[in-house]
């Protein structure tokens, strides 16, 4: 792709966007990056900026007769800010698919609702213990246009999101996997038949010689398999698979030809990870497919503990558990969240709705919860959904929603954040709002 002295619009001046047009302007592209922020708001994030990049601020529209647009995550593909653009055939495109178009080394991309970073940290390590040379990135934090710069011998292992594939034209995974598929951002996807075809456009470029990984157990997933055209390899907890990972008598099994690996037993693995099968399966049946060895991937599983904010255990007083699962940012992670303990739960829930139906929470919540703390903005939603079937109470900050779950607390049981909803209205990001639980925890 030639870059030269082509007229580039970068918008979003985050993560992304300034990497992005760095590279770009490296290679001779004449690049405008905008950010409907101002500019006193992003001077940390200008600091870094080639000086060759211009900059607009206050307005995030692309400048007039781009060649190329290239879209941060964040900025909605179908924004009416492109109208201009697309009427005129300009070309629109996401980082991701920006970026490999330059990329030297075969991608291994993980998709799906939930449990995206903790796959693609868990592949990125085992491959790495099987002595490959790779990159991780993505929507994991480090976009892949940063990596580009050091390409690795063997393999980029990418964590890529919906507003990522939004933009994608070639795109081309070598290995691609499709963790699960329940509702999440809809209030910008606005239906769940998009969502779910977007999460399916992670295989919309591959071909026979590629790989995707599915998850047996998820219907939506299987749907958005029908018309893939790589090989299909599968993961289930639930049963036997003909090719892919899957469970025998408590053991980690990967079937491929015919031949059957044990890999280790499910009690081997971290109490955390044992919470968190499915990712496990999917990472061992995509890093074996990546060329790791059994040894290799049984090592890592077993020594892996997880991620800070993922199902995280935080400390025990008087005899109750505390669990920091911030990153639970939807119903769907919820549901898994809750599922993974069978001890009693009191659960702290709420934020910032994200246009989510909480309703398939209510029966869930009634089985396991024996008290809900409701928080932030999401709490008439969620009571109104709940219509008096749990023991509810509301907080007004984390700290009494904390202070209230250990009052209602006795040994034995579980005070779990999983709040389902986005953390915008009361902290900086989920990762503020994990941590601050954690220290709300630690100073009780
Ligand atoms: N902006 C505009 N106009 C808009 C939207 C945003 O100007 O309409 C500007 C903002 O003012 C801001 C900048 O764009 O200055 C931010 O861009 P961004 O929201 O795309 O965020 P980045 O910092 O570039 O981070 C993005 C991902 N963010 C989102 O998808 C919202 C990060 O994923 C990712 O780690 C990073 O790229 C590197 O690839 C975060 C995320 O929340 C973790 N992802 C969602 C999720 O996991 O559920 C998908």
């Amino acid at each position: 792709m030639e870059l030269k002295g082509k007229k580039i619009s970068v918008i979003g001046m985050g993560r992304t966007g300034v990497p992005a047009a760095n590279f770009l302007a490296a290679r001779g592209a004449r690049v405008m990056l905008t950010d409907q922020k101002g500019r006193e708001e992003l001077l940390g994030r200008t600091a870094t900026l080639d000086p060759a990049v211009e900059t607009a601020f206050g307005n995030c529209a692309p400048s007039q007769g781009s060649d190329l647009i290239v879209l941060s995550p964040g900025f909605d593909i179908n924004s009416p800010l492109l109208d201009e653009a697309r009427g005129r055939g300009t070309e629109i495109v996401s980082e991701i698919e920006l970026a490999c178009r330059f990329a030297i080394a075969p991608i291994v991309a993980v998709t799906g609702t939930n449990g995206k970073t903790t796959t693609t940290t868990l592949i990125g390590k085992i491959l790495e213990s099987a002595g490959k040379d790779i990159r991780v990135g993505g929507n994991i934090g480090i976009p892949f246009v940063s990596l580009l710069e050091n390409p690795p011998r063997d393999f980029y292992v990418l964590e890529v999101s919906t507003f990522q594939l939004e933009g994608i034209q070639r795109f081309r995974p070598r290995i691609g996997v499709l963790l699960n598929i329940t509702p999440d951002h809809l209030n910008r996807h606005k239906t769940m038949a998009h969502y779910a075809a977007l999460k399916g456009r992670v295989a919309a470029n591959q071909t026979e010689d590629d790989f995707m990984v599915l998850n047996q157990d998820d219907p939506l997933v299987l749907e958005q398999a029908r018309d893939m055209r790589a090989r299909k390899r599968y993961f289930s907890v639930e049963k036997e698979v003909e090719a892919g990972g899957f469970l025998k008598k408590g053991v980690l099994t990967l079937r491929q030809d015919g031949k059957e690996r044990p890999i280790c037993s499910a009690e081997e693995l971290k109490p955390v990870m044992r919470w968190q099968l499915e990712n496990v399966l999917a990472a061992a049946t995509a890093a074996s497919l990546a060329g790791a060895g059994p040894e290799a991937i049984a090592e890592t599983l077993k020594s892996f503990s997880g991620l800070e904010h993922r199902l995280e255990w935080v400390r025990t007083l008087r005899g109750v558990d505390f669990v920091n699962d911030s990153k639970g940012t939807n119903v769907g992670s919820v549901e898994k969240s809750l599922r993974s303990f069978d001890r009693p739960i009191i659960l702290i829930a709420g934020g910032q709705d994200k246009g989510s139906d909480f309703s398939p929470l209510k029966n869930l919540i009634k089985a396991r919860v024996k008290r809900l703390v409701l928080i932030g903005e999401a709490r008439p939603k969620f009571r109104q959904i709940l219509n008096g079937s749990t023991d509810c109470e509301e907080a007004e900050s984390l700290e009494s929603a904390v202070r209230l779950a250990l009052e209602k607390a006795v040994p034995g049981d579980i005070v779990l954040l999983s709040p389902a909803c986005a953390s915008f209205d009361m902290f900086k990001d989920y990762e503020d709002r994990g941590k601050q639980f954690k220290k709300i925890v630690n100073g009780l």
